[in-house]
């Protein structure tokens, strides 16, 4: 196969789904092809996640390097990211910007797969999981109500999630989960007495309920009676870095210690026996916690991490007896090398992958890519409304 060779790199600036700044990358080869990539942005994050940059130094960086970059020729993903990471040169890209080398990373393999006449995912798993047997549709963690940093509301937790599942297909999971959202919308309103119920970050509900307890109780509610309990199942968010402070963590204006906050989750599973999943349940250096949880619940029962483990192969590496989910994310760790990295030290320690989108959003699809090739566990994309609409159409498209 012909290496590629970068002729440009072309610096935007967009607007993700929260109407904050971020940028879009376009790769021009030598022939004149282009390709483009979008990168989303979070706003609760680890403290090791990968530095965004933003426009200006992107735009500065993506100058200085271009030089050296077009006197090379790339033959795969890999071989540009690891370019990338020298060059960068430090633990968190804070010299070129998470932001910058992880556009320039997907829009090459999108070059790649150009010159291939393949789709990203194809590129991705022969490059990176060829001997991976499988390609059963990913589980879909829907954020069906907004609390933390995502609403403005009294929940401390910031995600409360349908899962659905995809045996029937994803066609079949999405039509259930609209539906579900639709019902639940109505629900709310007879529950909060308002006309209209605005939405978080994630296009989530976003209500003050009775404490942050209630919205499981609403969502299982809703499953037990007008669903089916073989499509939906439930998993949280709790970002615990967003109400931990100086040893203690703040619910419903009550302090919790680590010990006692085990408690609380080990009852909230007895009591929402829907729920399966839990995400960053407690602060990102607050591990023993989470190893405290996961051997004080079932097997069945998964935890995640997420700001505790940045999609960085050393930290999965580091926490794999405290958790048995992790979640991946392209921009925490800056390149689509390192993503891949991350995916497969999970697997190696029997460690299921969400690959997920961030709160802030633009229209690039990859993350999907990235659950096809890798044969992921579950994808985390929002409910089937507003902007996240996009990543259920092309789940669709991939997996049909
Ligand atoms: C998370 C994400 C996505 P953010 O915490 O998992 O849901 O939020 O992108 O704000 O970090
Ligand atoms: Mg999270």
């Amino acid at each position: 196969m012909d290496k590629i060779q970068i002729k440009d790199i072309k610096v935007n600036e967009i607007l993700d789904s929260r109407e904050e700044k971020t940028i879009e990358i376009i790769l021009v080869n030598k022939n004149g092809k282009e390709a483009k990539s979008q990168i989303p942005k979070g706003k609760s994050t680890g403290s090791k996640e990968a530095v965004s940059l933003g426009y200006e130094k992107a735009k500065e960086n993506s100058k200085k390097i271009l030089k050296e970059l077009s006197e090379k020729d790339f033959g795969s993903i890999s071989e540009i990211d690891n370019f990338l990471i020298e060059l960068d040169g430090t633990e968190n890209k804070s010299n070129l910007g998470g932001d910058l080398t992880l556009g320039i990373s997907i829009s090459f393999a999108r070059l790649l797969a150009q010159e291939k006449q393949k789709e990203l995912w194809e590129v991705l798993k022969g490059e990176f999981f060829k001997n991976e047997a499988g390609s059963t549709p990913p589980h879909i963690f829907a954020n069906m109500i907004n609390g933390g940093e995502h609403a403005e509301n009294n929940l401390a937790f910031q995600e409360y999630i349908v899962v659905a599942k995809t045996e029937n297909g994803v066609k079949n999971a999405t039509e259930n989960l609209i539906n579900f959202y639709n019902n639940l919308k109505e629900t709310l309103k007879e529950k909060t007495g308002l006309s209209e119920i605005p939405l978080g970050d994630e296009a989530g509900f976003c209500v003050s309920l009775k404490n942050s307890e209630e919205p499981f109780f609403v969502l299982e509610k809703l499953i037990k009676e007008n669903f089916s309990e073989s499509d939906f199942k439930l998993a949280t968010d709790i970002a615990g870095n967003s109400f931990y402070k100086d040893g203690k963590y703040t619910i419903d204006k009550k302090e919790y210690d680590s010990p006692s906050l085990v408690k609380y989750y080990k009852s909230l599973f007895e009591k929402v026996d829907l729920l399966f999943s839990i995400e960053d349940p407690f602060y990102e250096n607050d591990t023993e916690a989470f190893l405290s949880l996961k051997n004080s619940l079932s097997c069945e029962k998964i935890i995640v991490g997420d700001d505790l483990t940045t999609t960085n192969k050393k930290e999965i590496e580091k926490n794999k007896e405290k958790i048995s989910g992790v979640i991946i994310k392209a921009n925490q760790i800056g390149t689509l090398t390192e993503t891949m990295e991350a995916i497969k030290t999970a697997h190696k320690n029997n460690i299921k992958t969400i690959i997920s989108h961030r709160s802030g959003e633009t229209d690039d699809c990859f993350l999907v890519h990235i659950a096809k090739a890798s044969n992921a566990y579950g994808v985390k994309i929002g409910p089937p409304a507003r902007e996240r609409l996009l990543k259920y159409e092309e789940l669709e498209k991939i997996y049909t």
